[in-house]
């Protein structure tokens, strides 16, 4: 058999080729992004800005690329991919966080904040970053904090301005065992189920009815079915903008540095378009014939729902302290 000898100087130009093409392949970052929200929603315009201006920035190293209308799978189903570095990137809210990340449960408190502002200053302070210390443990770094707005109940059957007028509905909530006490406080009964599900089962009858912001009730046409939105104003729950540790450790520091910069100024233009399009969805619904009522007496539904914060203490030590905070926060 012949054999060929290859001059030493060719190895090493071929194991420097390749080692270049393992640099650059593991440089190119393409980030797959979970969204729920349909195209147009703030969140989505946000998430796009990001991943535009992430791509350009980082001159193609990392392009990310969002999903829109959860088909990347529910949102329970989304935060465990991205823990695990099967998705890169995401805007998760606080509710289906807790069951994952036992310290955001607090956020599920009813009636927690005041107001958005009062949010904001907890969020994007101190103690903002304990919250986002605690993701990180569990696998998501948090760029931003996103805005919800205010959830209420909306139903097919009634306007809801007394706990009463909530006894028997059978109403969704999102995946946190603590929607079902607070349903529970208030004589009704919640449904966990997933986003994509709600609107049929609201026309079909299984539902009567959900709990949501303004944006979200009109852009999943939930007001197609529900007729009555109730200003409870019950959870103002924060979202995130959050990576993959995995995919946020592959980077170099001059990319997270691009990438938390950019998340920042998603969480800006996030929070800008939002009170527009909280006004314009209001607009939206009330056009279309739902009607919206004030709910004079919130204090009856904290009432009742005030004993939930006392059994969350017993069984989560040292939150009641933590409360205290946010709520000095004020
Ligand atoms: C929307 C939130 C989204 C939730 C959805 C829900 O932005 O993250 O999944 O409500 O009710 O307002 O499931």
């Amino acid at each position: 058999m012949k054999t060929v000898s290859i001059p030493r100087h060719v190895f090493t130009v071929i194991a420097s080729v390749s080692l270049l093409a393992a640099a650059v392949s593991a440089q190119a970052a393409n980030w797959r992004g979970w969204n729920i929200h349909p195209d147009g929603y703030p969140n989505t315009e946000a998430l796009e800005a990001f991943s535009e201006a992430v791509a350009e920035r980082t001159d193609g190293r990392v392009t990310p690329r969002v999903y829109n209308n959860a088909v990347l799978g529910d949102q329970s189903d989304a935060i465990e991919q991205t823990r695990n570095g099967a998705l890169d990137f995401a805007n998760f809210n606080m509710g289906p966080m807790g069951p994952i990340v036992p310290e955001t449960d607090v956020f599920s408190l009813p009636f927690l904040f005041t107001d958005i502002d009062h949010m904001h200053r907890v969020m994007d302070g101190e103690i903002g970053e304990r919250f986002a210390d605690a993701l990180e443990s569990k696998g998501l770094v948090v760029l931003s904090w996103f805005d919800s707005g205010a959830r209420s109940i909306y139903n097919t059957q009634r306007p809801i301005r007394t706990p009463e007028d909530v006894r028997g509905l059978k109403i969704r909530v999102m995946n946190n065992d603590l929607y079902v006490q607070m349903m529970a406080a208030l004589g009704g009964n919640a449904t966990p189920m997933a986003y994509g599900e709600v609107y049929q089962s609201l026309t079909t009858g299984v539902l009567d009815g959900a709990e949501n912001n303004f944006p979200s009730f009109e852009s999943s046409n939930h007001y197609e079915a529900a007729g009555y939105f109730s200003l409870t104003e019950h959870l103002i729950i924060p979202e995130c903008l959050c990576v993959a540790k995995s995919s946020w450790d592959a980077l170099s520091e001059e990319d997270q540095e691009i990438v938390r910069d950019e998340g920042m100024k998603a969480s800006e233009l996030q929070r800008a378009l939002w009170v527009e399009s909280s006004e314009e969805s209001r607009q939206l619904v009330l056009d279309a014939g739902v009607e919206i009522n004030e709910v004079d007496d919130k204090q009856a539904f904290q009432t009742l729902m005030e004993p939930m914060y006392e059994e969350f203490i017993a069984n989560n030590p040292g939150t009641g302290e933590l409360i205290e905070e946010i709520r000095a926060a004020q």
